[in-house]
């Protein structure tokens, strides 16, 4: 998955934040001086560009404690405030590598309000883990709408791995509870659980959440290894006030941020890093199955500020 094509997906699904991101903070400094004009100007884009108010004034802050060399201006504020970006995104950077698969089953949950890509990237992840050799299975504890179930079950044959499922309208972890069986039977080295997203109430959400992780923990007490949050890269700000809610009601260990290819608000992975402090472990840039990466900080810079 490594190299310069992944390199070029990355870029090409961030096109239109980079694009947006080129507009906004590329020309504030054509032509003019590292002064408090620009830096406001700049602060007034970065926010435009979804970096949200805290995430700006910790990159201004960094900024402003810089003075101007006498290189080229433009290029000089282009390469500190990309710097600045790698450094706020320290915590996904500094965190454990997304799923080692140290034991087996490695179990990962995927939280996350309804259409935000929970399943695709279930099935995105599940190609992956194939490609190089690992046994997947797949759980469809999302027994909220037969659709749901039936999505992942599509998802199973188009990767040929199998799929554990009960009815719809069956109890998630009565649905779980099998899934740990039959990946402790089969020896299965990935267990991928998809889960249903609606947020009728928080108590509710905390009560299923809690017995779905009971249910796991007891079948293999250091499970489940990941509690991964799906976002939505177009919902923007939107999207964190539904990570607060999730992180309040379970412990969630990484983000998925999905569909950064349909934004022009990409930089909205700093607000999401800086307002949970929760490790961004996957990207989504398109509909692809090698379009869910890893997510690596000074890549992700680096895609959003080179032409
Ligand atoms: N362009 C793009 N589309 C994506 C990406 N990830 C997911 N999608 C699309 O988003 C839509 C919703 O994805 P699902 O996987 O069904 O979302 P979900 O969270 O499982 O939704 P529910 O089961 O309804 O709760 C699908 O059409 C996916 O193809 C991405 O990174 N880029
Ligand atoms: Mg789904």
């Amino acid at each position: 998955m490594e190299g310069s094509s992944f390199f070029q997906r990355l870029k090409s699904g961030l096109t239109k934040s980079r694009e947006n991101w080129a507009q906004k903070i590329g020309v504030i400094f054509q032509n003019r001086h590292w002064d408090e004009e620009s830096l406001e100007a700049m602060e007034e884009n970065l926010i435009a560009a979804d970096l949200g108010h805290k995430a700006t004034q910790k990159l201004m802050d960094l900024l402003r404690q810089q003075s101007p060399g006498s290189e080229d201006l433009a290029q000089e504020m282009a390469s500190r405030l990309q710097q600045a970006m790698v450094q706020l995104l320290q915590p996904s950077a500094a965190a454990p590598k997304p799923s080692p698969l140290s034991v087996r089953p490695w179990v990962i949950v995927f939280l996350g309000v309804n259409g935000v890509g929970k399943t695709t990237t279930i099935g995105k992840l599940a190609a992956q883990y194939v490609s190089v050799g690992k046994k997947v299975l797949l759980v469809a504890a999302d027994t909220f709408r037969a659709a749901a179930i039936e999505q992942l079950e599509a998802w199973g044959q188009r990767v040929g791995v199998e799929v554990v499922r009960h009815r719809a309208g069956a109890d998630p972890s009565a649905v779980v509870y099998d899934g740990m069986q039959a990946a402790k039977n089969r020896g299965i080295d990935v267990l991928l659980i998809d889960t249903a997203g609606r947020l009728h109430t928080k108590v509710h959400l905390i009560d299923e959440l809690k017995k779905i992780r009971r249910v796991i923990a007891r079948e293999q007490p250091d499970a489940p290894h990941e509690m991964l949050l799906v976002l939505d890269a177009t919902t923007g700000q939107n999207g964190l006030q539904q990570a607060r809610v999730f992180k309040e009601a379970t412990d969630i260990s990484g983000i998925v941020l999905t569909k950064l290819d349909g934004t022009a608000k990409g930089g909205v992975i700093i607000s999401i890093q800086e307002e949970l402090g929760i490790p961004v472990r996957y990207i989504g840039v398109g509909e692809e199955v090698e379009d869910l990466q890893p997510f690596d900080a000074s890549r992700f810079v680096q895609a959003l500020f080179e032409n």
